[in-house]
């Protein structure tokens, strides 16, 4: 209705000289017209409470949004702090109502044309910015905030116990899989968590039918083109980017598959884990085989050794709060603002005795300015040192985009939001750990690069590519239909296997819901934005070292200290999501696409070496 409104005025206002044409006092009348339409629509609009331009839509919407998010944050907040019946039920209704606000106003924003270059991208990244969109059905959107909220607190509170009533949560089976050497050991507890994910298959199956009616009520195809079109390029072109990503980084993660394969099958022997083929996924330290530095032990690289961070952090008695301010110390010594005090009142580090708990690490930004808060219960472990630095990139980048309006307020894209902190990673170099006293001396270096070091953060960022992208690549053949449910598990096995050439440990039960057993696929949390991070924080560590005026190998960087590349590097997080993220980009490295030369380029010393320690092998599976 606006929408006629408006085009009808257009013609009358903009076509008055050939109407005029035919007779003077035409003018007068028509003016009298639009005068009259001006006013009517005004009103009309007014009384049903649709704002006639794009601004004044976006005013609204904003504001709007912007105190419902903060309605939800605060009940997500408290659900996954304190996870029960009711927090999962009073979530479930915030979000109720948060989803349908956001779905409403994604359709509303389908119907303005023109307006400011800064107007058109506020309309785009509000049509674009849904996750599981409502259907228009109240009563069907409710079922679906409900099943989401109850999927969040299964995951969260999930535990698998055994016949004496002895019940172990996530936490305690991972720390089996990081420590324990003992093959049937592991298998128990990596069947024991994935068996907690079985009951969550009906649920999810009932959530993607809801979601998927809201994507088409939307106009989209399916929830598929609704998680690709984020990306300021059509949808098809970037599955095709993230398959060209990957097809540059495969040769590199091949050889480390081999050489990580041979090891495995030199401990554990042919029968538990054969040299060739796929590798059983219980053996990889990790409870979904994404990241391998928990096992540098099995692959003995000879060689100076680079050094245990968490043995260090644990020797100098680091507690979980010294070390979330220690990884503050970085942000501010690139000549970012210490946090909040009530961040460190407000966030929780530690796991409670008391209560359950989404563990899972997570930054939050509450109320759009300055009430940030990251949730995680931190062990004094190399690990999770590390996550804290991507949780506080999170949190920066909160903090440094704060001023923008709030459909701004996110990630140039959400790779670049998950690849901040990630890049910081890369500069917990040696010699940053002797210059903030936690390393007395550094390694000696062996001439020429020394693969130790590389070898260690490989088992981090390279083998974590492949998992990265197949995560979606199965919500995609599922979204779309593609893949029915009675076929769910078989699909993701086959892509685990094709993509990161890991097998199931043993046959999987015909009710098994594997996927469910991570938690961004039980919180419907996209996943290719950690496959885009991983690539794109070597490409903003190259341009950073720059910055920092560094030359030698980057895996020898560390930004520390340099009000350059942090100068730098805020320029680009002010930005937000106010321009496409290849101009952020280009602000930051000076390119605009992503590429997987630098994570190449980084790994190249490595790489050689790895080739030369599997020479004579099949490599491949
Ligand atoms: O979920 C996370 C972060 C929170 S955004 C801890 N990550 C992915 C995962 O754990 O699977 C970081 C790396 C990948
Ligand atoms: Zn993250």
């Amino acid at each position: 209705m606006a929408k006629t409104v408006e085009s009808v005025l257009r013609f009358l206002l903009q076509r008055p000289a050939s109407l005029l044409y035919r007779g003077r006092t035409m003018k007068p009348l028509l003016r009298l017209i639009a005068v009259l339409l001006v006013l009517g629509h005004s009103l009309l609009a007014s009384a049903k409470g649709t704002p006639s331009s794009p601004r004044e839509f976006l005013k609204s919407a904003e504001k709007e949004l912007r105190d419902e998010a903060e309605q939800g944050q605060r009940a997500e907040w408290i659900q996954q702090n304190f996870i029960t019946e009711d927090t999962t039920r009073l979530t479930a209704d915030a979000n109720a109502k948060l989803n349908k606000l956001s779905t409403q106003y994604a359709k509303d924003a389908k119907k303005y044309r023109g307006g400011s270059a800064e107007e058109k991208r506020k309309l785009e990244l509000l049509f674009n910015g849904l996750v599981l969109p409502s259907p228009k059905n109240a009563t069907r959107n409710s079922e679906m905030t409900r099943l989401l909220s109850e999927l969040g607190s299964m995951y969260g509170s999930g535990k698998s116990c055994d016949s004496t009533g002895k019940c172990r949560d996530l936490q305690a089976l991972e720390e089996v899989l990081k420590t324990s050497r003992n093959p049937s050991e592991l298998l128990a507890a990596w069947n024991d968590w994935h068996s907690v994910a079985k009951p969550m298959k009906a649920k999810y199956e009932r959530i993607i039918e809801l979601g998927s009616e809201g994507a088409r009520e939307l106009g989209f195809r399916d929830l598929s083109e609704v998680w690709t079109s984020k990306y300021d390029m059509p949808s098809d072109q970037y599955e095709k980017t993230i398959d060209r990503l990957w097809d540059q980084v495969r040769p590199l993660y091949e050889q480390l598959h081999c050489f990580m394969r041979s090891r495995l099958n030199r401990t554990y022997g042919e029968e538990t884990a054969s040299a060739k083929g796929p590798i059983p996924a219980h053996l990889l330290g990790n409870m979904w085989a994404q990241q391998w530095s928990n096992i540098p032990d099995l692959a003995a690289v000879e060689g100076s050794g680079a050094a245990d961070i968490g043995a260090l952090l644990q020797k100098a008695a680091y507690t979980p709060v010294k070390m979330v301010q220690t990884a503050e110390g970085f942000f501010t010594s690139l000549g970012m603002p210490a946090l909040p005090k009530t961040f460190y009142e407000r966030s929780l580090f530690e796991k409670p005795r008391d209560r359950e708990v989404v563990c899972h690490a997570s930054a939050w930004d509450i109320d759009s300015k300055e009430d940030v808060r990251i949730k995680m219960c931190i062990k004094t472990e190399e690990d999770d040192f590390r996550t804290i630095h991507h949780e506080l990139g999170h949190i920066y980048y909160y903090l440094m985009y704060k001023d923008q309006p709030f459909l701004f307020q996110s990630g140039a894209n959400d790779g670049f939001h998950e690849g901040l902190g990630d890049a910081i990673h890369l500069s917990l170099t040696e010699g940053y750990l002797k210059t903030i006293g936690l390393l007395k001396s550094a390694s000696p270096k062996k001439p020429g690069s020394d693969p130790e070091y590389l070898f260690k953060m490989a088992l981090d960022k390279v083998a974590f590519l492949p998992f990265g992208l197949l995560v979606d690549k199965w919500r995609y053949q599922v979204f779309s239909g593609k893949t029915k449910p009675a076929d769910y598990n078989k699909a993701w096995w086959e892509l685990r296997e094709r993509y990161q050439g890991v097998k199931a440990p043993g046959n999987r039960d015909s009710d098994a819901f594997d996927p469910g057993a991570k938690y961004h696929v039980a919180s419907f949390t996209p996943y290719s934005r950690y496959f885009i991070a991983h690539i794109l924080q070597f490409q903003f560590h190259r341009a950073l070292c720059k910055a920092a005026g560094h030359s030698g190998p980057l895996s020898e960087c560390s930004i520390y200290g340099s009000k350059e590349a942090g100068a730098r590097l805020m320029a680009m997080m002010r930005l937000g999501a106010s321009k496409p993220w290849q101009e952020a980009l280009f602000e930051l490295t000076g390119e605009r696409e992503m590429d997987a030369g630098a994570i190449r380029d980084y790994f190249a010393p490595l790489e050689s070496w790895l080739k030369a320690k599997n020479a004579g092998q099949t490599c491949g599976w």
